[in-house]
């Protein structure tokens, strides 16, 4: 049999040695630290310094990864790695979210170890060495910044209902997605960049919480050393918590909890669903005790109400990074109607058929899937249509 002629001609094996020999050694770095940033110039020049003290004598690098910051935190970053090849930035353009910025950043990362740090001081810079360490003799796979363990504290850095939060969103984390890590919220990390090769294809881009997503992602296999540390105050410049990061937050363990069979966006656009229904429970009560309004009308009226409710909080949570501004936006919502419509028309058109006498579905289950469909309907057309992604 003749043999098969490849397509392209075969690679050539690599030969690291000559290639080093020709262009200079250049020893690639033993940690790479991924500082995500946004509106961050006042504090990258403070994250260096403090960060060249802490690792000094160790092969470093750091990489920013700045979404276009209109501050011009790329250019100050930029300008101190003209000076010093450690200093890297990934500057990403049209988008937005610090998830898939340390992703990325970690992905860029030639070195075995990869951090996460934020770019506001408010992690203990003098903890990196600890978390290496913990994972150089291989014992460990993660090591975790944790405010909640031992000597660590979060008490110069949050405030009490800042402090009730996270708690809170720890407790959900341990709940829905099995995590048992003291601080599966902490966006000071450090692990092994295998690791993150293995499950990058699994991690949601969306949202803050990229840790308690690769210990969800990894389902349980990690081995996770707590490292305490104060959480201290932001240094300059505001912070980006919005509530946003609270409804791609739920998302996120939403859909981990589902084994990622429904996407990070999706969950987001249902809770938000969630919430127009009560807006059109409100209005349609208000229509009919306070306006003295005949139920047709107040359904009307309760249904347009929670249409464009529905349509702003999509506009500004589950679609922040495509977001609609001026005349797309009137357009978008005016697409949104005509989907929606569809969508109650189809939700409507199904359920009676599965509850006619030829499906014999009890009402429930007519009800559910009728709702099902409707929202994968306006879920999928949004996406495509109003937020055209
Ligand atoms: N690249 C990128 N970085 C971001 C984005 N949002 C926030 N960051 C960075 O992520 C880090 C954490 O953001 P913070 O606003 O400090 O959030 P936080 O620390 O959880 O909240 P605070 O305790 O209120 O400071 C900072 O370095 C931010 O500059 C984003 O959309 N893109
Ligand atoms: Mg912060």
């Amino acid at each position: 049999m003749a043999a098969v002629r490849p397509l392209r001609p075969m690679p050539q094996p690599i030969n690291t040695a000559e290639i080093s020999e020709r262009r200079g050694r250049f020893e690639a770095p033993e940690i790479s630290l991924i500082v995500p940033t946004y509106n961050e110039r006042a504090n990258v020049a403070l994250v260096v310094e403090k960060v060249a003290t802490a690792l000094a004598g160790l092969r470093w690098e750091i990489i920013f990864v700045d979404d276009n910051s209109p501050d011009g935190t790329a250019s100050a970053v930029r300008a101190m790695g003209a000076a010093d090849a450690r200093i890297r930035c990934i500057r990403r353009v049209g988008r937005r979210g610090l998830a898939g910025a340390c992703i990325e950043g970690m992905l860029a990362s030639q070195a075995p170890f990869v951090g996460v740090m934020d770019a506001d001081l408010q992690h203990d810079e003098t903890a990196l060495v600890p978390m290496l360490e913990a994972l150089r003799d291989g014992e460990f796979d993660v090591a975790i910044g944790s405010r909640y363990v031992g000597d660590g504290s979060a008490d110069d850095g949050f405030t009490k209902t800042r402090l009730g939060a996270s708690k809170l969103a720890t407790t959900l984390t341990h709940r829905m997605l099995g995590i048992q890590v003291s601080d599966p919220m902490s966006g000071f990390f450090m692990l092994r960049r295998d690791i993150v090769d293995q499950v990058a294809g699994d991690l949601a881009h969306e949202g803050f919480k990229i840790l308690a997503d690769i210990l969800a992602s990894a389902r349980g296999d990690l081995r996770v050393k707590d490292v305490p540390y104060g959480f201290r105050a932001r240094q300059h410049g505001e912070s980006k918590l919005d509530s946003q990061v609270a409804i791609d937050f739920l998302g996120l363990l939403i859909s981990k909890a589902t084994h990622n069979i429904m996407p990070v966006r999706f969950a987001s656009f249902l809770l938000v669903g969630a919430l127009g229904v009560g807006v059109h429970l409100c209005v349609l009560k208000a229509g009919l005790s306070l306006a003295d309004m005949s139920f047709s009308r107040a359904q009307i009226i309760a249904t347009l109400v929670a249409m464009t409710t529905n349509f702003w909080l999509n506009n500004r949570l589950t679609y922040s990074d495509s977001r609609l501004k001026g005349l797309a936006a009137v357009r978008g919502l005016g697409v949104f109607y005509l989907i929606c419509a569809v969508g109650a028309l189809s939700n409507i058109g199904v359920a009676t058929w599965l509850y006619s006498s030829q499906a014999h579905a009890s009402w429930w289950v007519a009800g559910f899937f009728g709702s099902v469909i409707g929202a994968v309907w306006n879920y999928a057309l949004s996406s495509t249509l109003v937020w055209k992604r």
